[in-house]
C-alpha cells in the first residue's frame, strides 16, 4: 500500500472516530453516518450541539428512508445558510427571547414613549413643491425594493397582491403602476437633472416561495410594463424555522416527520437578502445614493415619493420613514420617540399590537386614545421608509442585515409551557434602525393620508367591522381613494371637481368621488399636473376621465360623463370642449356571488362602461380634441 493510501485510511478512521465521538449523544444519528456526506455529518453535529437531538429521534437504521434524511439535512443545510450568524445563531436568539416572553419582559423596559417632532408636509404648498422638485432630481440616484413576500391572509385573495388591479377603471394592477411610477419618475429626473448619462433605476422585488413563481409569471407575461428585464431583480425570502417550546427545539412538519416546519420571517428580511445579493455594493459603486423601500398595495404611495425623497436629499436623514396621522387602535404601527432611563433615545416605529401596552405600562391609563386632533398623538407607519446607501452599508457591514427579532408565541395556559402551534422568530423592516447608532440621522415624514396611503389590506367583512371613523384598509376603500386622490389633486390645481357621493360597499360607507386616473408619465408631481390644466374646467360626480398620454393638455374642458384620452410620445393633444354622455357607473355587487371574479367581489362593485368618448393619437404632432 502506498504511504499516501496509508495516511488517508489513518485519517478517514480518524474521522469517522471523532464523527462517531461528537455523534454519541444521538444513537440513531450515529448509526447513520454511514449514508451522510462529511457536509450533512457536520450539520447533524451543528444540530446536536444545539441541543436539536429529537431531530434523529426516530431515524430507523440505514436503509430505511435514507432519502428522507438526507432531505432533512439538506433542508438544514438551507435554513443554516440563509440565516445571518446560521441556526445556532437563530436557536441562541430563540432561547432568550422565548425565555423573555415566558417571563412576561416588555421588550421597551426602562423606555418612555414620546411624540417626536418630524417634517410635516402639506400638499400643494410651496414647501411641498420645492421637496418634490429636489426629490425628483434625487431618483436617478436611488434604487426602489418592494417588498412583496407576504401572502396578506387578512385579505383572503387566492393570488398575489400585486397583481390585484389598483382601480377598475382601467383595471391597472398594482405592479403596473409601480412600475411605470419608477420609469415616469427617472425619465423627469433625467430631464431636470439634466445630467449626461441616463440611468436605469434598479428595481428589487423581495418575493417568497408563496409569491415567487407568480410575481415573475406576472412580470414576464407583461414585458416587465415596460422595465428592462436586467432592471428587475428578483430576491427570495426563505422561511424560517418554526419552534415547537420554550427550550427553542425546531419542531418537525406534522405531516413529514423528516422536514422541518417552516413559516414567514417578516418583511425584514428584506435587509439580509439585498446585503448577501452583493446589489448594495453595485449600486454604491455606480454612484447611487438612495434607496427606498415600499410595500405591495398602496396605490398613492409614489404621490408623496418625489416630497419626502426631497425632506431626506435637505435633511441629510440617514433614514427617513413616511408617516400619515394615525386613528388610534388603526392596524399600524406608530412612530414614537422613545427615551431609556439611561440616557439613549431613539425614534422607532411601534407595532400596532405594542402602542397601546407600552403607553398604559409609562402613565398613560388609557392606553391608545385620540387626541384633541381626533388623531393618535404618534404619526402612523405606513412602512415605505428612505435610507441612504452609505450609512446603510457601514451599518450592514457591521451585523450583516440581521434585524432585532420578535417571537410572539401563543400559550396553551397561563403557565406559558406550552404553545398552542408552533411559533418562530419574525422581524420587520422599520425595525432597521433600532441597532443604529445615536448620531444616525433619523427623521420622520408626514403627509396627509389622503395623499399617501390607502393600502389594500382587510377582506370585506373585517373591513366593515373596523371601528367607524377609522379606515377600511380594503379593496373598496384602496380604490375609492385612488379617485379622491386625483381629484383633490385636481381641485388643488384649479379644476371644478363636484363633491362626492356616499355609497356602501360590502358594508363600507365611503365616499365616490369622480373617477379620475392618470398614467404616471402624464404626471409624477404637482407641478406636472399644474402645467398640464389650465382654463375652466370642470368635472361632474358621475364621470369618469382617464389621461394616458404624456403631453395631454387640458383646457376649458366641461365633463359630465365619460371621456378616455390616450396619446403617443410625441402626441400634443389639447383637450377641451363640453363631453356630455352616459358615462361609466359604479354599480354594487353581491360579493357572494361565486359567477364574479375575486378581484371584483372583494370590492363589492364594478364598474359598468355605458357611454363615452374615447380618443387614441397615435402619431406624433399637434392635435385638438374638442368634442
Ligand atoms: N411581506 C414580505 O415581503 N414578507 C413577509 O414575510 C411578510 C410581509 P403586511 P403588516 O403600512 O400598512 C406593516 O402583512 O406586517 C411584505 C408594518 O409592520 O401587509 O401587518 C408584504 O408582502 C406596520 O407598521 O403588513 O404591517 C407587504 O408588502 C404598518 O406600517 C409588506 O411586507 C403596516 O405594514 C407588509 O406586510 C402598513
Amino acid at each position: 500500500m502506498a504511504s499516501s493510501a496509508v495516511n488517508s485510511a489513518i485519517e478517514k478512521l480518524a474521522n469517522v472516530q471523532l464523527n462517531q465521538l461528537s455523534t454519541s449523544s444521538s444513537p440513531n444519528l450515529q448509526k447513520n453516518l454511514s449514508i451522510l456526506s462529511p457536509d450533512q455529518i457536520e450539520l447533524g453535529k451543528m444540530l446536536l450541539e444545539i441541543g436539536q437531538g429529537h431531530l434523529f429521534e426516530h431515524w430507523p437504521d440505514p436503509g430505511v428512508d435514507d432519502d428522507d434524511k438526507q432531505a432533512l439535512l439538506a433542508q438544514v443545510s438551507v435554513l443554516n445558510s440563509s440565516y445571518p450568524g446560521g441556526l445556532s445563531s437563530y436557536i441562541k436568539t430563540a432561547r432568550e427571547l422565548l425565555a423573555d416572553s415566558k417571563a412576561g419582559k416588555n421588550p421597551f423596559d426602562g423606555f418612555t414613549p414620546s411624540v417626536p417632532s418630524g417634517e410635516v408636509l402639506t400638499f400643494g404648498d410651496d414647501s411641498f413643491i420645492q421637496y418634490e422638485e429636489i426629490g425628483v432630481k434625487q431618483v436617478q440616484n436611488a434604487a426602489f425594493v418592494l417588498v412583496a413576500g407576504g401572502l396578506g391572509e387578512r385579505l383572503g385573495y387566492r393570488g398575489i397582491k400585486v397583481a390585484l388591479p389598483m382601480e377598475t377603471t382601467t383595471g391597472t394592477c398594482f405592479l403596473q403602476h409601480y412600475i411605470e411610477s419608477i420609469l415616469s419618475l427617472s425619465e423627469a429626473s433625467f430631464k431636470q437633472a439634466q445630467c449626461e448619462c441616463r440611468r436605469d433605476v434598479p428595481l428589487v422585488i423581495m418575493t417568497s416561495d408563496d409569491t415567487h413563481e407568480r410575481t415573475l409569471q406576472l412580470l414576464e407575461s407583461n414585458s416587465y410594463f415596460g422595465m428592462k428585464p436586467t432592471q428587475v431583480k428578483l430576491l427570495k425570502q426563505e422561511k424560517v424555522a418554526c419552534l415547537a417550546d420554550n427550550d427553542a427545539r425546531l419542531a418537525l412538519d406534522p405531516n413529514n416527520k423528516y422536514r422541518i416546519q417552516t413559516k414567514p420571517h417578516g418583511h425584514g428580511d428584506v435587509h439580509a437578502l439585498l446585503y448577501s445579493s452583493g446589489l448594495l455594493k453595485e449600486w454604491k459603486d455606480a454612484g447611487l445614493r438612495w434607496v427606498l423601500f415600499f410595500q405591495d398595495t398602496n396605490g398613492l404611495l409614489f404621490k408623496a415619493i418625489p416630497a419626502a425623497l426631497g425632506v431626506s436629499a435637505t435633511k441629510e436623514y440617514h433614514v427617513n420613514s413616511l408617516a400619515v396621522p394615525r386613528k388610534a387602535k388603526e392596524v399600524i404601527g406608530g412612530i414614537t420617540k422613545l427615551t431609556h432611563t439611561d440616557g439613549r433615545e431613539m425614534v422607532i416605529n411601534v407595532e400596532y399590537n405594542q402602542l397601546d401596552p407600552l403607553l398604559r405600562a409609562t402613565g398613560h391609563p388609557d392606553g391608545d386614545v385620540n387626541c384633541e386632533t381626533g388623531y393618535s398623538p404618534y404619526p402612523g407607519n405606513i412602512n415605505q421608509l428612505i435610507l441612504e446607501l452609505g450609512p446603510y452599508i457601514d451599518e450592514l457591514s457591521k451585523t450583516g442585515g440581521a434585524i432585532k427579532e420578535f417571537v410572539n408565541p401563543k400559550y396553551k395556559d397561563s403557565t406559558k409551557t406550552e404553545f398552542k402551534s408552533s411559533t418562530r422568530l419574525e422581524c420587520m423592516m422599520q425595525d432597521y434602525p433600532k441597532t443604529l447608532s445615536p448620531s444616525a440621522r433619523v427623521g420622520f415624514t408626514v403627509t396627509e393620508t389622503w395623499l399617501a396611503y390607502a393600502p389594500v389590506k382587510n377582506n370585506p367583512e373585517d373591513a366593515a367591522k373596523v371601528p367607524k371613523g377609522n379606515p377600511y384598509h380594503s379593496a373598496t376603500s384602496g380604490e375609492m381613494a385612488i379617485y379622491r386622490a386625483n381629484s383633490m389633486i385636481l381641485k388643488k390645481a384649479g379644476v371644478k371637481v363636484d363633491d362626492p357621493v356616499t355609497q356602501v360597499f360590502n358594508g363600507q360607507e365611503v365616499e365616490v368621488w369622480s373617477r379620475i386616473v392618470w398614467k404616471p408619465k402624464w404626471a409624477v408631481t404637482f407641478a406636472d399636473v399644474k402645467s398640464k390644466v389650465s382654463g375652466n374646467n370642470s368635472v361632474s360626480q358621475k364621470s369618469t376621465l382617464v389621461v394616458n398620454g404624456r403631453d395631454i393638455f387640458i383646457e376649458d374642458l366641461s365633463l359630465d360623463g365619460a371621456l378616455v384620452v390616450d396619446s403617443v410620445d410625441g402626441a400634443e393633444v389639447k383637450v377641451g370642449g363640453s363631453v356630455c354622455n352616459g358615462g361609466w357607473t359604479v354599480e354594487s355587487i353581491d360579493k357572494d356571488s361565486s359567477e364574479l371574479p375575486e378581484e371584483v367581489r372583494i370590492r363589492g362593485f364594478k364598474i359598468i362602461k355605458s357611454e363615452q368618448v374615447q380618443q387614441f393619437f397615435g402619431e406624433p404632432g399637434k392635435f385638438s380634441l374638442k368634442p
